[in-house]
């Protein structure tokens, strides 16, 4: 495979916004059983019908182990959708996977950022994380697409939404986080943006999501609907943790001017009532050092913003919750082109993330 020394930007290569055409979508299959409950079997069931629900748009590839690769196929045979037998350290393929990036003249290519299990040693999730990090390289490999890697430059794809249009939305408790960059200032974090993106304007949310245990990811918060109008999970209930996580990303949003000069249109979808899990649930988890303690006193980071658009569809989590009916009328009236799929997103929280996060678009060819 070839790994480029020179830059996307240099190149003429832009990070597309996720509602132009795909290709496919990435997955990775969930066995890891210090963060899935009774060895991943309700995850595996529960990814199957994320899959499933993406297949019926364009065509879906999956990573799996050796291990688990007869089950797998036993549980994802479906005509568009593939198997690959990939060794990882868990299933986030939209943090671990490439940042694909298009040109004009039909190639698709892909920045593999260095990956930290979401801290590294200072709060991160799992170590070790090497065949997590190797997830990118290989995918490209498979997919045949050039490869700029960000060596030391942390990154996972959910920290980032895009406009398409030379602006990006990010948190700073995230990437400002020092367990993700501690070397570089926001100015360096934004020229690395720049050049592997071609970004010209980044607007930085201060902080994602209450108890999001990837420390603010922006895809489980705000997220652009189209260029201009960004979609932001909201709460009016002063006593929920959120409020003033959405107080303040609404006033950077109402103030901010994209890329193009636009003042943003901001949508809100109301995030779910606080979701917890279970007692069993808990005690489905295996106990290992550094993982994420499961408690049913801890509140989830539930959120109906981690949706993943789809060629024609949108693929959005759904809670068992009276508000599961009101998002998706807000998705179906923002996408009027789409056609709005809710799948059930309980056990893919209980692992820390939801749709958008266990999922990775890759462009289709532009321009040829
Ligand atoms: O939400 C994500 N993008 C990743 C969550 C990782 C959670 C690991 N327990």
């Amino acid at each position: 495979m070839t790994t480029l020394n020179s830059t996307p930007r240099a190149d003429g290569f832009r990070m597309p916004a996720e509602w132009e055409p795909h290709s496919q979508t990435w997955m990775v299959w969930p066995e890891r059983p210090d963060n899935w409950r009774l060895g991943g079997k309700p995850a595996q069931a529960a990814f199957a019908a994320v899959a499933r629900a993406i297949a019926e748009f364009e065509p879906v590839s999956i990573g799996v182990s050796a291990g688990q690769y007869e089950n797998a196929q036993a549980r994802l045979d479906h005509p568009n959708i593939r198997l690959l037998e990939i060794s990882t350290d868990d299933a986030w393929v939209r943090d671990t996977g490439p940042t694909f990036v298009i040109n004009n003249a039909g190639e698709v290519r892909g920045v593999d950022w260095t990956f930290n299990a979401w801290g590294g040693f200072n709060g991160g999730l799992y170590w070790p994380w090497l065949r997590d990090d190797e997830v990118a390289r290989k995918i490209l490999q498979v997919e045949r697409c050039k490869r700029y890697r960000t060596e030391g430059f942390v990154l996972e794809g959910g920290a980032i939404h895009v406009d398409g249009e030379g602006t990006l939305i990010t948190t700073e408790e995230c990437l400002l986080n020092q367990n993700r960059n501690p070397h570089l200032s926001r100015e360096q974090i934004e020229t690395m943006l720049r050049e592997q993106l071609s970004i010209d304007t980044v607007i930085w949310l201060p902080d994602g999501l209450y108890n999001d245990e990837t420390d603010g990811h922006v895809d489980n918060f705000c997220c652009y609907v189209r260029p201009g109008e960004v979609l932001l999970a909201w709460t009016d209930d002063q006593n929920d943790p959120n409020y003033s996580r959405c107080q303040a990303a609404m006033r950077v949003l109402e103030a901010a001017r994209d890329a193009k000069g636009r003042q943003l249109v901001v949508h809100k979808i109301p995030v779910p009532a606080a979701i917890h899990a279970t007692q069993e649930e808990c005690d489905g988890v295996d106990i290992a050092e550094g993982a994420q303690e499961r408690e049913p006193s801890i509140r989830l980071a539930g959120s109906y913003v981690n949706f993943l658009i789809v060629n024609g569809g949108i693929i959005a989590p759904k809670f068992d919750d009276p508000m599961d009916a009101e998002a998706e009328a807000i998705l179906a009236r923002l996408f009027p082109e789409h056609r709005v799929v809710m799948v059930p997103g309980r056990e893919i929280l209980l692992g820390g993330g939801n749709i958008h996060c266990i999922t990775q678009q890759q462009p289709a060819p532009q321009g040829r």
